[in-house]
C-alpha cells in the first residue's frame, strides 16, 4: 500500500450528460469550478456508463463488475450480499468512508422499503441518506434538515412552460444539503490523520426540472439562442420500438414529456432548467474545494467528478432515459483532479466507468478484488505524453433495467468503437448502427443499409464477444481439473 494515502472525494451526480459543463463545450452554462478542476486535472473526453440507468450503472462502477455480473441489473432490485463495493475495500484498508445523498444499490421504493434503502456491508461509516428530493421517506435526512431550518417554500410554476417549476432556493436545496454533509465530514477529518473517502451523490440534475429561481432566471436573456433538441422529424421510423413508445411519453407513460405535444419554448425551458441545476452543482462544489484548500487537504485529496448516466433532453424526440444508447444517454463527464500529483491533460481514449475501482486501487497500490472486470486508468493518468488508447470499445447494457416497459420487457445492449455504434434490441431482434464519423448526431440508422453489412457483422461479433467476456470471473479456478 502506498505510504501516503490520499483522501478521495468522489462526487457523482445523477443523470448528468457530458455536454453540461463549459469544459465539455457548453457555452451557456456557468461551471467555472468544474472547468478549473478539468483544466488542472485529467479530463476524460470519452467516458461512458455501462448502463443508461441508475442501479446498474452504480452497481457497476462501485464493484468494478458489469451490471449483469454484479447483478445490480435493475432499478428496484437488491444487489446481492456477496458483492464487494470499493468503499468496503477501502474501509478494510484503513479508510474512514462517508456518504451523502443516494446510494441506490437496492430497491429505493417507499412502497417496498419504508425505512431506508437496505444496505449490504458497504464500508460506509457515515451515511447521510437522501435518495431524492421528494418527501416520501421519514428517514430522508434532507427533509429532516429542512425541518430543522424551518424552511418553507411553495413551488412555483416557471411561466414559460408547464414542464418546469422553480424549486427550493439554493440555501434549502438538496444539492446544497449534500455538499454541506460533505463539508462537515471534511472539516472534522482535518483533525485526524486517517485517510478518508467521501461520496457526494447529488440527486440533480435528475428530473423533475426544478432549479432555484435565481439559477434559471439567468438564462432568460439568452432564451432565444437556446438550441432546440437534436431531432429530425421521421428519424424514429426505422429505429427501435422503445424509442417510438417513449417519444409519445417518457418511460412509456403517455402524457409524461410527450414530445409530440411539446412546443419549442417547452424544449428550451427544459434545457435551461437542466443546465441551471448543473450550475448550482458547480457552485456548491466550489465551496467544498475551498474548504479542502483552507484545511490543507487539497494536495492530499483525489477529487473525482462524474455522473452515473445521461439524459436525452429531447434529443431524438425523447426525454429522460430508457433502453437506448445514444451519446446523451451514456456519455458522461469524468474529471480527476489531484493537486501536484497528476499533470493536466485531456484524454481522448475510450474509457468506461467500470474502470474506476481498479484505478483507485492502483493509486493506493492496493490489490484488486478477484471479481473485478475493469482496466485501470492509472497508466493513462500517470504517463507524461498524452495517451490516446485505453480499450477498443465500450459495452453498455439494459436488461429489463426499469419497470416501465412490460409485455414484452426491454432487453438491449450496445457496443461502441471510436467510429461505429451498434445497438441490439434483443426483444425484437432488431437494431441500430451508426457511423459516428459521418453522422455524429446519430440520426441515420444504417442497420438495413447493405453498404454497411460487413461492418454490421463485425460489430455483432464484437458485441457477442463483449457479452462472453463480461461473464463473471468468480468463482476463480483453483486447479487444472
Ligand atoms: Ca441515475
Amino acid at each position: 500500500m502506498r505510504e501516503k494515502r490520499p483522501n478521495i472525494l468522489w462526487i457523482c451526480t445523477d443523470q448528468q450528460r457530458f455536454d453540461t459543463l463549459g469544459c465539455y463545450g457548453n457555452r451557456f452554462v456557468e461551471t467555472h469550478n468544474l472547468d478549473k478542476l478539468a483544466d488542472g486535472g485529467v479530463q476524460f473526453m470519452n467516458a461512458f456508463s455501462q448502463s443508461p440507468v441508475c442501479t446498474p450503472s452504480r452497481g457497476c462502477f462501485l464493484t468494478g463488475r458489469y451490471p449483469r455480473t454484479c447483478r445490480a441489473r435493475q432499478n428496484g432490485a437488491d444487489i446481492p450480499e456477496g458483492e464487494v463495493v470499493l468503499p468496503k475495500i477501502l474501509s478494510e484498508a484503513g479508510y474512514i468512508c462517508g456518504l451523502s445523498g443516494k446510494l441506490h444499490l437496492s430497491a429505493a421504493d417507499p412502497m417496498v422499503r419504508r425505512g431506508t434503502e437496505r444496505r449490504i456491508d458497504d464500508g460506509y461509516d457515515e451515511f447521510h441518506w437522501s435518495h431524492d428530493n421528494t418527501n416520501l421517506w421519514l428517514t430522508n435526512e434532507y427533509f429532516q434538515w429542512l425541518k430543522e431550518k424551518d424552511a418553507q417554500y411553495v413551488k412555483k410554476r416557471f411561466k414559460k412552460s408547464r414542464f418546469v417549476q422553480y424549486g427550493w432556493p439554493e440555501d434549502y436545496h438538496q444539492t446544497t444539503w449534500c455538499v454541506e454533509k460533505g463539508i462537515d465530514f471534511i472539516r472534522q477529518a482535518a483533525n485526524f490523520n486517517t485517510p478518508w473517502l467521501f461520496s457526494i451523490n447529488i440527486f440533480d440534475p435528475h428530473h423533475a426540472f426544478d432549479p432555484p429561481e435565481k439559477y434559471i432566471n439567468r438564462y432568460m436573456e439568452v432564451f432565444d439562442e437556446i438550441p432546440l433538441p437534436n431531432y429530425h422529424e421521421g428519424e424514429l421510423e426505422n429505429k427501435t420500438e422503445w424509442q417510438k413508445i417513449d417519444h409519445e411519453g417518457a418511460y412509456g407513460q403517455t402524457e409524461r414529456f410527450n414530445y409530440t405535444h411539446m412546443k419549442e419554448r417547452d424544449h428550451k425551458s427544459l434545457k435551461v432548467a437542466y443546465w441551471a441545476m448543473c450550475d448550482l452543482i458547480d457552485a456548491q462544489i466550489g465551496r467544498i474545494i475551498n474548504l479542502l484548500e483552507e484545511t490543507n487537504q487539497l494536495e492530499n485529496t483525489l477529487i473525482i467528478f462524474m455522473s452515473d448516466h445521461g439524459e436525452m433532453l429531447g434529443d431524438h424526440g425523447i426525454y429522460l432515459k430508457g433502453p437506448y444508447f445514444y451519446e446523451p444517454c451514456i456519455h458522461v463527464p469524468l474529471i480527476m483532479y489531484w493537486k501536484n500529483h497528476i499533470s493536466p491533460k485531456k484524454v481522448q481514449a475510450l474509457v468506461e466507468l467500470i474502470d474506476l475501482p481498479q484505478t483507485i486501487l492502483d493509486i493506493l497500490e492496493y490489490p484488486y478484488h478477484k471479481g473485478m472486470q475493469g482496466k485501470s486508468l492509472w497508466p493513462l493518468i500517470s504517463q507524461e505524453e498524452i495517451p490516446d488508447y485505453h480499450k477498443d470499445d465500450i459495452y453498455s447494457e439494459y436488461y429489463n433495467a426499469m419497470p416501465w416497459h412490460k409485455d414484452p420487457t426491454a432487453q438491449a445492449s450496445m457496443v461502441r468503437t471510436e467510429r461505429y455504434k451498434l445497438v441490439v434490441d434483443h426483444t425484437r431482434s432488431y437494431g441500430e448502427l451508426y457511423d459516428l464519423e459521418q453522422d455524429p448526431n446519430e440520426t441515420e440508422n444504417l442497420w438495413n443499409n447493405q453498404t454497411y453489412s460487413k461492418i454490421k457483422m463485425d460489430m455483432l461479433i464484437r458485441l457477442s464477444n463483449r457479452m462472453a467476456f463480461t461473464v463473471d470471473p468468480l468463482p476463480v479456478r483453483k486447479g487444472r481439473f
